[in-house]
């Protein structure tokens, strides 16, 4: 089983990444961004709550985020792994996400982090931004706000997977095509474990 989680910044390109990966590895995707939105257009009280946060750029709790993917390891359990994107965010959902693995005798393969400076960062959301229509896009401030964000509460989640050997990192700035190569051959030496 490959249990991948993929890391980095807002607008690093996990998104984009995870569709590719998906597709050679036949993977399921579970992204706490996307659950998230899910939960927002379907209007439940979950996503009510977590518009608030999020069109300010801020973190939604841990204990809604981990209750949600639960949920989905327990709905997916005869798969051949996880990527997870944008989830663990903060050292308290890796420490619930190897809980909740290892109930399930099974455990994270790796982390593998996109590298992407600010000034990239905030350029490629506020284009997407034009079109998603995602609030949390338009904002430059809001952007700022998550990048804080991340700096603050989602970079130490590495050092939890520097302490388990199982963190790898690229240059998230290339072509699609690059980056998704440079993933693939992490992988590759994983499985050739
Ligand atoms: P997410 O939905 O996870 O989104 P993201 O971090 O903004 O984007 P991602 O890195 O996936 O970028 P993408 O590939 O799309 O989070 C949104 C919010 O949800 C958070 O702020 C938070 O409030 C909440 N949330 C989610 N998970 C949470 C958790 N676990 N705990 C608490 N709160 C949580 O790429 C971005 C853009 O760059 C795209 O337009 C893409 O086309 C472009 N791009 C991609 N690769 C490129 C490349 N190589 N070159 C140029 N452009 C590229």
């Amino acid at each position: 089983m490959l249990n991948l989680v993929l890391f980095g910044p807002p607008g690093a390109g996990k998104g984009t990444q995870s569709q590719k990966l998906i597709e050679k590895y036949g993977l399921i995707h579970l992204s706490t961004g996307d659950l998230l939105r899910g939960e927002i257009s379907q209007g439940t009280a979950l996503g009510l709550e977590a518009k608030k946060l999020m069109d300010e750029g801020l973190l939604v709790p841990d204990a809604v985020v981990i209750g949600m993917i639960s949920n989905k390891l327990d709905a997916n359990k005869d798969g051949k792994g996880f990527i997870f994107d944008g989830f663990p965010r903060t050292v308290a959902q890796a420490e619930a996400l190897d809980a909740l693995l290892e109930s399930k005798k099974s455990a994270i393969s790796g982390m593998i982090a996109l590298e992407v400076n600010d000034d990239e960062l905030e350029r490629r959301l506020l284009l997407r931004g034009k079109d998603s229509g995602r609030p949390d896009d338009a904002n430059p401030e809001v952007i700022r706000k998550r990048i804080h964000e991340y700096n603050s509460k989602t970079a130490p989640v590495a050092d939890f997977y520097k302490g388990q050997n199982k963190f790898k990192s690229i240059n998230g700035i290339g072509t699609v095509d690059e980056i998704f190569g440079a993933i693939c051959g992490i992988i590759g030496a994983w499985k050739n474990k």
